[in-house]
């Protein structure tokens, strides 16, 4: 069973993840993580913070010689900009005088609600936590299971499709997924298509001078996955299900769709459905892909296309209305530093989101202490399926 548990604050010390349930043997280096660290760090329309920050992860446990051990890993990520809060975020009773509590909470962050939960009169305790900046680790924690996938040939990918209201074209949609990630690779908004970004650029310059936010939709793709990843027999073992969660849980998602999503619901089954053909050389394959690679809660042996939708960053520089939490006054949200846009670090989330359940799956179907075991189970099934 691969289960992980990340903590930290945003202006904290350190993140932390604890990740259990990786095989032994694992080729893992921390040059890995930290290549999709700075992919995370990316793009166009981020705050100050990003400047600060240059994220690396170390290995506190579970790897030696370049190798896992079975053992848990540890993954610290270190947050430079502690030195900057050490005050403000001290552990110390004796410091909270000089504290600077946020008590206007930001319409649609998690403040409020958070606040009343846990009995909490300064938001800061309740933001420190909800920040997207727990998403770094998350990431990391990502780039561990990309590189178990990576073993069996699995590779995830993504782009950004549309940041406000502007989307990519049908024509570019229509190309093969890798070919646009490698393209969005490029680009400072991840958009494979460089007329949408030069528009993107002036939109986020916009929303930036007028103090607003915009969201927008990315999409992740895993290829190279084997028919028969989760399965129809139990809810909680559906993949579709799991990398609904798991992609909603990024800060900030609101919409997740898996292959033709909500565009299925408005057409006919006769154009929606993937018809199922027959090779010698490739067993079974669809025509088409609407179903986004998943029947049943099963990977079918297609591509895996996940899409989702980000809201606008909740902390507005040009602040909504609001109420203190004391007082019960009118006033305007809390301003904290914040990004304009952050759908291209969130695609990069979104990637590693995927990649995490898709690796929890695959280990429970082929299980193994060791990589070799994993292997040999792997390679048994992917037998089972040329001879079927
Ligand atoms: C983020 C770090 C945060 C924010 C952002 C994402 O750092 P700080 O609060 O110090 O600027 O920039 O988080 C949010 C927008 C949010 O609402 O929580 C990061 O590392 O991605």
């Amino acid at each position: 069973m691969l289960t992980y548990l990340t903590a930290g604050e945003s202006h904290g010390p350190q993140l932390t993840a604890i990740i259990s349930g990786i095989p032994a043997n694992l080729p893992l280096n921390e040059e890995q993580i930290n290549h999709d660290l700075c992919r995370r760090q990316q793009g166009y329309g981020r705050g100050q913070r990003m400047q600060i920050e240059t994220d690396q992860v170390s290995f506190q446990s579970g790897v030696r010689f370049g190798k896992t051990t079975g053992n848990p890993l540890t993954l610290v990520i270190k947050n430079k900009d502690w030195s900057n809060w050490r005050q403000e975020m001290s552990t110390l009773a004796a410091d909270a005088d000089q504290s600077r509590p946020v008590t206007h909470p930001r319409p649609g962050h998690a403040d409020l609600a958070g606040c009343l939960k846990f009995n909490q009169r300064d938001a800061r305790n309740i933001l420190e936590r909800s920040s997207a900046r727990e998403t770094a680790i998350r990431v990391a924690v990502g780039a561990v299971c990309k590189a178990l996938l990576q073993h069996f040939t699995v590779k995830i990918f993504s782009y950004v499709i549309s940041i406000g209201e502007h989307e990519l074209g049908p024509e570019i949609r229509q190309q093969d997924d890798e070919q646009l990630a490698l393209m969005a690779e490029e680009s400072p908004f991840r958009v494979p298509d460089p007329q949408l970004e030069k528009k993107l650029k002036k939109v986020v310059d916009k929303a930036k001078q007028e103090g607003d936010s915009l969201g927008g939709c990315f999409r992740v793709v895993a290829r190279g996955l084997p028919p028969g990843i989760g399965s129809h027999i139990q809810y909680e073992n559906k993949l579709d299900g799991r990398l609904a969660q798991a992609v909603m849980s990024i800060q900030a998602i609101k919409g997740v769709e898996i292959g033709l999503g909500f565009e299925a619901a408005r057409t006919p089954g006769s154009r929606v459905h993937d018809e199922i053909h027959y090779a010698q050389d490739r067993g079974f394959y669809h025509l088409s892909n609407n179903a986004g690679g998943i029947e049943g809660g099963i990977s079918n042996g297609e591509d895996i296309i996940v899409t989702a939708a980000m809201k606008p960053i909740p902390t507005l520089y040009r602040p909504l209305q609001s109420v203190d939490l004391a007082s019960k006054q009118s006033f305007q949200a809390s301003v904290e530093r914040s990004d304009t846009c952050a759908v291209p670090a969130a695609a990069v989330v979104g990637e590693a989101a995927v990649a995490i359940e898709i690796a929890r799956l695959f280990l429970e179907k082929f299980g193994g202490d060791f990589i070799e075991e994993t292997t040999a189970h792997y390679q048994k099934y992917i037998d089972h399926l040329r001879l079927f």
